[in-house]
């Protein structure tokens, strides 16, 4: 893996850098308490071109690559986690549709969310009774003359209610991970609507709500891809998507180990700074590399990506140790602040909620364990 960074490497992570922190981290405790989305920061991001990062330039991306588009979700959570899974999530739905797209689906869609004029992308694949387990789904898509109607209910949609596109997963026929197909779904469409917006431990400032299907009709050019061969797409799709989350963890995880190193050098105790006691310096040391560690990994899935080769257990390694070294950066950065650390005053408070959850969603890391464990094993 070469480390060196391109120069559009280094201007797309800059730029993402300074609107992080110029833009997105002196509202990010606002948006936090008030659980607002914050849409003109999102559309700003867009115009940037944050939002199609790994998408062709013939549609409207940045062509960067998967580097690129790690390193910038990194710099975006490190001011607003919530901003960074809204972004990780929307490139994650134009990459799936610039790659398995007819070249109309490609053209109706991927300009709108590269631009901003979606304001996101929706990835619908989960249902209450199908998390970890997405081939037990039960939404249904039926072909009725020259529709498929769709019926059923996604959750834990991530801006479920703000995105002009949702990739949805639904039977057509089979058992299990057969007979899954994929569709493309327009906000709007009649039969498909929003629930209600769940109250969230963190991220709270973006957008998660269940997605309803009733009697929902879509054109025969609504199915991405396949019929009954949808759930792979859901699979490769989610590969990328765990480089994002792992992105994302780890620059939640440098936002602490930033707040960490500055309050120990602030906060006097025993007449001296408490980063002069080793206690302290070792958990600085600890959180240093263990995110070193982090991104190391995160990159080197990435890259592979980029190089076209098989990246997808590497992807979870990577979104397992991001998440985990993340939450114990988070961990000890809110133990070296003591009490502080434990109100709002101060964003550590945050960073310690937000980090939960990269060890729950696009595949619990026990779901990446077995990814893991299967490439071991099966020698894939
Ligand atoms: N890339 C391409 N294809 C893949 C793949 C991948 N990474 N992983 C699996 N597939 C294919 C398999 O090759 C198989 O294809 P065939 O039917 O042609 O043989 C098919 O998908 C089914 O695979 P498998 O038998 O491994 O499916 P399982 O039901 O055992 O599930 C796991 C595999 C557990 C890995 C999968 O269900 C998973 O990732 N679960 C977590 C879901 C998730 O991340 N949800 C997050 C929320 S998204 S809103």
């Amino acid at each position: 893996m070469n480390l060196n960074l391109t120069q559009e490497q280094r201007l797309i992570r800059d730029m993402a850098r300074d609107f992080a922190k110029n833009e997105l981290a002196p509202r990010a405790l606002a948006w936090d308490l008030d659980a607002s989305f914050p849409e003109d920061q999102i559309r700003q991001m867009a115009e940037l071109g944050l939002m199609g990062v790994n998408v062709p330039e013939s549609l409207g991306g940045a062509e960067a690559g998967p580097e690129a588009l790690s390193m910038a979700i990194t710099e975006i959570a490190k001011g607003c986690a919530s901003c960074a899974v809204t972004m990780s999530v929307t490139n994650m739905v134009g990459e799936v549709i610039a790659k398995f797209g007819t070249d109309e689906q490609k053209r109706a869609y991927c300009p709108k969310i590269t631009s901003g004029e979606y304001l996101a992308g929706a990835f619908c694949l989960s249902e209450a009774g199908a998390g970890s387990d997405p081939g037990s789904m039960k939404t249904t898509a039926v072909k009725r003359g020259d529709r498929w109607i769709l019926s059923g209910e996604k959750m834990w949609i991530t801006s479920g209610a703000y995105a002009g596109v949702h990739v949805v997963w639904a039977r057509t026929g089979g058992k299990g991970t057969k007979g899954i197909s994929c569709f493309l779904v327009e906000a709007g469409t009649e039969g498909m609507s929003t629930g209600k917006k769940e109250d969230k431990m963190g991220l709270r400032a973006s957008n998660t709500v269940p997605v309803l299907f009733e009697d929902c009709a879509v054109p025969e050019s609504a199915l991405l891809g396949e019929v009954d061969k949808g759930f792979a797409i859901a699979m490769m799709a989610l590969d990328g998507g765990r480089i994002g989350i792992a992105s994302q963890a780890l620059g939640i995880g440098l936002a602490a180990r930033d707040e960490a190193v500055s309050y120990a050098k602030e906060r006097v105790q025993f007449k001296r700074p408490i980063a002069d006691f080793q206690g302290i310096q070792w958990m600085l040391a600890d959180n240093e590399t263990e995110l070193c560690a982090a991104r190391a990994l995160t990159l080197r899935a990435a890259w592979l990506k980029g190089k076209g080769r098989p990246f997808s257990y590497e992807a979870s390694m990577a979104k397992t140790f991001a998440s985990e070294a993340a939450g114990r950066v988070c961990d000890n950065a809110l133990q070296i602040h003591g009490g502080y650390g434990y109100v709002k005053e101060y964003p550590i408070e945050r960073h310690y909620r937000d980090v939960r959850v990269t060890r729950i969603y696009e595949g619990t890391n026990q779901i990446q364990r077995l990814v893991i464990a299967r490439h071991l094993l099966e020698g894939l």
